[in-house]
């Protein structure tokens, strides 16, 4: 790319995000996603720290507005209302709160990127903030700790495809099989605005919206949800990127001088580290998901497993071997396809390059999985998926995901957190 095409769309990557904003936070994709969400707004604020720090910061409080009492930070905060997103607060029996919101979480990428942002500051009071911004994060953490994980296994427990960010993988098939469906009708706006063949079929939606019923009907219980809810998963992905924050949050406490957190969540990391190595498969050569309800892994080839070197797990004796596995499954990955990284290999029976997360590359999954491999001293596979992610945005534009056969732009435009890993990788 010429110095002038990286200009222009760092340019037109900057005009997205502050079309976007709607006072505070950005919207990922105007009509598809009208609201702030979770994963994405901490994504945003490191693409906004690239062009205007102040509205970085802004970013993660408003976010943080969100959180509940018990330290949830819920995958959505529904800041204004809109009608073009199903289901909104009403659906979720989380209209009474201010501001409303779901009851689910998602991926905790916070922590990681408030440590990279403190990293790049150029605000001489930028600890003051943290000093309000951290304590919120670390009861989050906990909250995962107390409420996912209340048999202490080191790993967290997710209830919903929505909370892992990664919602119609074929990972989930099986276990999201044996939910029911809704009985109930209702009416989705996502396909009112992108291509249904772009988008989870009806079946996964009858389910998704049956688990958030069963949650309301819950009253939210935490016990009762983890006794009884018929999902409930152990998401490499999302324990890898928890791993991962434990670090960082740890790093920020210190600085801070909340030494007794940051012992807490090292410790978190450790025991997270040592039981995550149970994941591995041999055969497969790499990490899987297990579905705690039937006590199977969940084998499907997706790209979720290239996170482990983000998450820092390589460790102990196994380590060197797991990591030259690792990386002769990721050259597959990148051989197999046009662009890299398809989100399911296209031998996996699931494989669908045109839908979400059964094959689309997502460039801030891309990102993460580079910034790991680079910590690892995998400098030339870091760099193919930098390379590729931009060529991809300059081709496609700023879209969701990209189909990995042809690279057309997929899902929503003018996407939030693309533009976002845009500037980022262009910095
Ligand atoms: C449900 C906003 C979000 C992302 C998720 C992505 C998609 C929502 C949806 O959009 O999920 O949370 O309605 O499809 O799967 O990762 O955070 O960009």
């Amino acid at each position: 790319m010429t110095p002038q095409q990286q200009d222009q769309l760092r340019s037109a990557a900057q005009a997205t995000l502050r079309a976007n904003d709607r006072g505070g936070y950005a919207v990922p994709s105007p009509r598809l996603y009208p609201f702030q969400w979770n994963w994405d707004a901490a994504v945003n604020a490191v693409g906004w720290q690239t062009f205007d720090e102040p509205r970085a910061w802004q970013e993660i409080e408003t976010l943080l507005t969100g959180q509940w009492a018990n330290g949830l930070l819920p995958s959505i905060v529904f800041h204004r209302p809109a009608d073009s997103y199903f289901p909104g607060p009403q659906e979720w029996g989380c209209d009474h709160l201010t501001p409303p919101t779901t009851s689910i979480s998602q991926p905790p990428l916070l922590a990681t990127m408030v440590r990279r942002m403190r990293d790049h500051s150029r605000d001489p009071q930028v600890d003051q903030r943290l000093r309000t911004i951290v304590p919120k994060i670390v009861d989050w953490h906990r909250w995962w700790y107390r409420d996912r994980d209340p048999e202490q296994t080191g790993l967290v427990v997710t209830y919903h495809p929505w909370e892992t960010g990664s919602d119609n993988s074929p990972a989930w098939d099986e276990p999201l099989a044996r939910v029911p469906a809704t009985p109930r009708s209702y009416q989705r706006r996502d396909t009112g605005v992108v291509d249904g063949s772009m988008r989870p079929h009806k079946a996964e939606y009858d389910r998704f919206v049956y688990l958030l019923d069963f949650f309301r009907d819950c009253r939210f219980d935490p016990r009762r949800i983890y006794d009884e809810c018929p999902l409930r998963i152990v998401d490499f992905a999302l324990n890898a990127i928890l791993l991962r924050a434990n670090l960082d949050l740890a790093h920020l406490c210190e600085a801070l001088g909340l030494h007794s957190d940051a012992a807490q969540l090292r410790d978190w990391h450790q025991r997270g580290a040592a039981a995550i190595a149970t994941l591995w498969s041999p055969t497969l050569r790499r990490h899987v998901s297990l579905d705690t309800r039937s006590g199977k892994p969940l084998p499907s080839r997706t790209h979720a497993g290239f996170l482990a070197w983000y998450a820092h797990v390589f460790t102990g004796e196994s380590g060197p071997q797991r990591q030259l596995d690792l990386l002769a499954e990721l050259d597959e990955f990148l051989g197999a396809t046009r662009h890299a990284l398809a989100s399911t290999h296209p031998t996996d029976p699931g494989y669908d390059p045109r839908r979400y997360w059964r094959g689309a590359v997502w460039p801030h999954i891309n990102w993460l999985v580079a910034e790991g491999l680079a910590e690892h001293g995998h400098a030339a596979q870091a760099q193919r998926l930098r390379d590729d992610t931009l060529a991809l945005v300059q081709a496609g534009g700023l879209f969701e995901y990209f189909a990995p056969d042809t690279g057309e732009g997929l899902g929503g435009p003018d996407f939030s957190w693309t533009a976002a890993i845009t500037l980022i990788l262009l910095q």
